[in-house]
C-alpha cells in the first residue's frame, strides 16, 4: 500500500498520540527479572583487567549502582590492587565470587572479585539481585560458590525452528540466518542465563538430526558460541548416534568398530577447531526410536565411552541420558532405566555423566525420585529437570516448579547416611570431579521468552537451584517476584503465596495421590485416562492407573512389579507399605480399593474427589488473588495473566470433570453428597480432539 506524504504524517501523529495515551507502565515482559533502571548518577566503576567478561561485569554494575554507592572495584583476586586488600578469596574455585563493601584508602569501596572472569560476572549479578531485592549496599557482603559444576539448559529445538514440547513460540535459534546474523536476542539470552549462573546450553533436540554435525551447522553453532562465550556459557550439541552412517558414509555406527570411533574423533576435532571451548555431546540413545549402541549389541557404556574418547583430548564431556524404555520390554517402565544402567556403574569413562530424569517415568506433575540416584556411586549422575510444562499446563497454567525441583533434590536416597538426591547430584556424596543439572528449556521466540510471566520464574528457579541446590523454593519465589514485579510487600507476599501453592493445584486437578501419565496421546494436552488402545502397553494411561471396579493404582510392591526393590532398603520399606507410603505417592506404588481408608478416616474415592475439587478451587483462588493485584501490576502483564487464569480455571475443571466421569464409569460409585457432577458425560470428553496443539514431537 502506498501512503502519500500527507497520509504518512497523519499516521505518525496518530501513532504518537496512541503512544502517549498508552499506559505508561505497559510492559511486554522482555526484560525478564533484569528490570533495574539505570541510576541518574552512575557509580565510578574501576575494572582491573581487560577480558570481555570483566567488561560485561563492569557494565552491569554501572547500570545498577549510583554515585552514592561509592567506588566499585571489579577484577580478579590475582590483580595486585585486589590482592592487596587481603580478602578471603581462597576456596572460591573458578566460578565463586566475593562481593564486599569496605573502606579502601579512606574511600567507600565495593569490591567484586573472583578467581576467574566468570566468577566476577556472577558476583556483579549477585549484587544486582541483592539491590533489587532490597539489600543494603553500604554493608554488602556476599560470597557464594556453585554447588554444581555443569548448569545446563537443554533445548529440544529442531533445525526447522519447531520446539519439541515448546510452548513459547518457535526456536530462538534462527539457523537459516546463522552464522551471519547474530540476533541481539542471543546476547540477551546469554545475559539472562549468566545472571543465574547457567554455564552451558545444548542447542538442539535430543531427538537429534545428524545435520547438526555437518560443517555448515557447526559454523552456525560456532557463531552462537562466540556470542555466549563472554557470558561464561559453553555450547553443547545433541549427537545422533547413527550420524557416522547418515553423514559419514559408514555402514555401521557400532561403537566397537574402530572406523566408527575414528569418525567421531575426526568429527570432534572438526568441532573443536570451530569452537575451542565446545562443551561436548548430549545423547539420547535407544530410547523412543532413537538409534544407539544397543542396536549392535553393545552397551550404553560402550557408546558413551567411544564418544567420550573423541572429546577427551579437548577437555569435553558426554552427557548420556538414562531415559530409556525399550519397545520390546514388558518390564514395568518405571524399572527399565535402573535395570539397564545400574549394572554399568563403574564402566563409564571419567568424562561421562549419566543424565537421569527426576523421576522414573517422565516429568509428571509428581513422581517419587528416580531410584538410580544413590544407586550408581561410581558414576556422576546429572539430574534432568523439565522447565517447559509438558505435563503441567503448557504455557498458560501457573505452575511454579521450584517446589517440584526442591522435592526431588531434598529426597533422602537412603543409600548412605544423610545422602539426598541433591548431594548425589552435587557429586559431594560420592566424591566426583564432575557434577551437573540439566533443565529442558521453556524458551522460545515469544516476546516474553517463556510464554507467560510466571513461566519465567521456572527458568529463574532452575538456574538458581542449579547454582545452589540448597536454596528454598520460597526464597527463590520471593527474590524472583521482587525483581519481576517490584519489591513491594503488597505484591511480593500474595504473589509468592500463589506461586507456592500452584504446583500442588496442578497435581490435584490432573493426578492426585500418586496418579500419573493420564494425558492425551501425542500432544499430552488435557485428560485422557481412558486411552487403552495404543500399540505399546506403556503408551496407554490405563497402564499407569490400572483402575478397575475394585480399586486403582499401580502395584509396584513384591506382589506387583516390585519396582520398590530398586530403592535402598530403608526407602523401599516405606514405599512397600501402603500405610507408610506418603499419601501423595500412594497410587504410584499401590493398587488399593476405592473403599481404602485414608489417614483422615475417609475413603480413597472420597479423598480423590476432594483433591480434584481442591485443585479447581485453588485455581479460582489464584485468579482472585491476581485480580486484587491489579493496582500494582502493569496493565500488559496483568491482563495477559488474568486471561491465562481464565484458561487455567476452565482446563482445571475439564481435567477434574473428565477424570471423575471416567473413574465413575469404572468404579460405578456416585459422587459424595454436595459434590458437583461433571459438566458433560464421558462420551463428550472422549470426543475432544486437538490436532494443532503446540509442541508435539515430529
Ligand atoms: O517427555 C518425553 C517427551 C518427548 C521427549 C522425551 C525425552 C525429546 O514427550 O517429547 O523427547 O520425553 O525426554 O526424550
Amino acid at each position: 500500500m502506498q501512503i502519500g506524504l500527507w497520509g504518512r504524517s497523519a499516521l505518525c501523529t496518530a501513532l504518537m498520540l496512541l503512544t502517549a495515551l498508552a499506559p505508561a507502565n505497559a510492559d511486554d515482559g522482555y526484560r525478564l527479572w533484569l528490570r533495574q533502571t539505570a541510576p541518574t548518577s552512575q557509580a565510578s566503576v574501576e575494572i582491573k583487567g581487560g577480558t570481555p567478561t570483566l567488561a560485561l561485569a563492569g557494565a552491569e554494575l554501572r547500570d545498577i549502582l549510583s554515585a552514592e554507592d561509592g567506588t566499585v572495584l571489579v577484577g580478579l583476586s590475582s590483580d595486585p590492587a585486589i590482592a592487596a586488600l587481603g580478602l578471603p578469596t581462597q576456596g572460591l574455585g573458578d566460578e565463586g565470587y566475593l562481593v564486599r563493601a569496605m573502606t579502601n584508602n579512606g574511600r567507600k569501596t565495593i569490591v567484586v572479585t573472583a578467581n576467574a572472569p566468570a566468577g566476577v560476572l556472577y558476583g556483579a549479578f549477585a549484587l544486582a539481585r541483592h539491590k533489587a531485592t532490597g539489600g543494603d549496599i553500604a554493608s554488602v557482603n556476599l560470597r557464594s560458590v556453585p554447588g554444581v559444576k555443569l548448569r545446563v539448559l537443554n533445548h529440544w529445538d529442531n533445525l526447522d525452528g519447531h520446539v519439541e514440547r515448546g510452548y513459547a513460540g518457535q526456536s530462538l535459534w534462527d539457523w537459516w540466518t546463522l552464522p551471519d546474523f547474530k540476533d541481539p536476542r542471543y546476547t540477551d539470552y546469554a545475559r539472562a542465563n549468566a545472571s543465574l549462573g547457567i554455564n552451558g546450553t545444548v542447542l538442539n533436540n535430543v531427538n537429534a538430526k545428524a545435520d547438526s554435525l555437518t560443517a555448515p551447522y557447526i559454523a552456525k553453532a560456532a557463531a552462537l558460541a562466540d556470542v555466549f562465550r563472554p557470558w561464561g556459557i559453553k555450547v553443547y550439541l545433541s549427537a545422533r548416534f547413527s550420524a557416522p552412517i547418515e553423514i559419514g558414509g559408514l555402514k555401521s555406527a557400532d561403537p566397537r568398530d574402530p572406523a566408527v570411533a575414528a569418525w567421531w574423533k575426526a568429527k570432534a576435532d572438526e568441532i573443536y577447531k570451530a569452537i575451542p571451548d565446545f562443551g561436548g555431546f548430549l545423547v539420547k540413545a535407544n530410547s523412543e526410536g532413537q538409534p544407539g549402541p544397543r542396536d549392535y549389541g553393545a552397551t550404553h557404556a560402550d557408546g558413551a565411552n567411544m564418544l567420550a574418547a573423541a572429546v577427551k583430548p579437548h577437555g569435553g564431556i558426554v552427557m548420556w541420558r538414562a531415559f530409556v524404555y525399550a519397545e520390546t520390554d514388558p518390564e514395568d517402565r518405571a524399572k527399565q532405566a535402573y535395570t539397564e544402567f545400574k549394572p554399568l556403574d563403574g564402566q563409564f569413562a571419567d568424562n561421562v555423566l549419566v543424565q537421569v530424569k527426576n523421576g522414573a517415568i517422565d516429568f509428571q506433575p509428581r513422581e517419587p525420585f528416580h531410584p538410580l540416584f544413590g544407586a550408581m556411586p561410581k558414576t556422576p549422575l546429572m539430574l534432568e529437570l523439565q522447565i517447559t510444562k509438558e505435563y503441567l499446563g503448557f504455557a498458560t497454567h501457573l505452575a511454579y516448579l521450584a517446589p517440584l525441583f526442591e522435592e526431588v533434590l531434598d529426597a533422602p536416597t537412603g543409600q548412605r547416611k544423610g545422602e539426598t538426591v541433591a548431594s548425589v547430584v552435587a557429586g559431594a556424596a560420592e566424591g566426583h570431579r564432575l557434577s551437573g543439572i540439566a533443565g529442558v528449556a521453556n524458551i522460545g521466540r515469544d516476546r516474553d521468552w517463556s510464554g507467560s510471566t510466571f513461566n519465567q520464574a521456572n527458568w529463574y528457579a532452575f538456574g538458581r537451584l542449579a547454582w545452589d541446590p540448597t536454596l528454598s523454593s520460597e526464597a527463590i519465589a520471593r527474590e524472583w517476584t521482587a525483581q519481576t514485579f517490584g519489591n513491594d510487600t503488597r505484591v511480593v507476599a500474595p504473589v509468592v503465596a500463589m506461586m507456592m501453592g500452584s504446583r500442588e493445584a496442578v497435581v490435584n486437578y490432573t493426578g492426585p495421590l500418586g496418579l500419573a501419565h493420564l494425558m492425551g496421546t501425542g500432544h499430552h494436552y488435557g485428560p485422557a485416562p481412558w486411552v487403552s488402545e495404543l500399540a505399546r502397553p506403556e503408551w496407554n494411561p490405563v497402564y499407569y492407573h490400572r483402575a478397575d471396579k475394585a480399586g486403582i493404582g499401580f502395584d509396584r510392591t513384591k506382589t506387583g512389579s516390585n519396582a520398590v526393590s530398586q530403592y535402598a532398603p530403608s526407602v523401599a520399606r516405606i514405599f512397600s507399605d501402603p500405610r507408610k507410603t506418603p499419601e501423595r505417592d500412594l497410587l504410584w506404588f499401590h493398587h488399593v480399593p476405592w473403599t481404602w481408608k485414608m489417614a483422615s478416616g475417609d475413603t480413597l474415592w472420597n479423598t480423590l474427589v476432594t483433591h480434584y475439587d481442591r485443585g479447581v478451587a485453588d485455581v479460582a483462588q489464584m485468579g482472585r488473588q491476581w485480580e486484587a493485584l491489579k493496582p500494582f501490576i502493569d496493565q500488559e502483564r496483568f491482563a495477559k495473566q488474568a486471561t491465562y487464569f481464565d484458561i487455567q480455571y476452565r482446563e482445571a475443571k475439564w481435567w477434574r470433570d473428565a477424570s471423575l466421569a471416567y473413574w465413575m464409569s469404572v468404579n460405578g460409585l456416585s459422587l459424595p453428597a454436595g459434590v458437583a457432577a461433571p459438566e458433560h458425560d464421558l462420551a463428550w470428553y472422549k470426543a475432544q480432539s486437538f490436532p494443532y496443539a503446540p509442541g508435539q514431537g515430529k
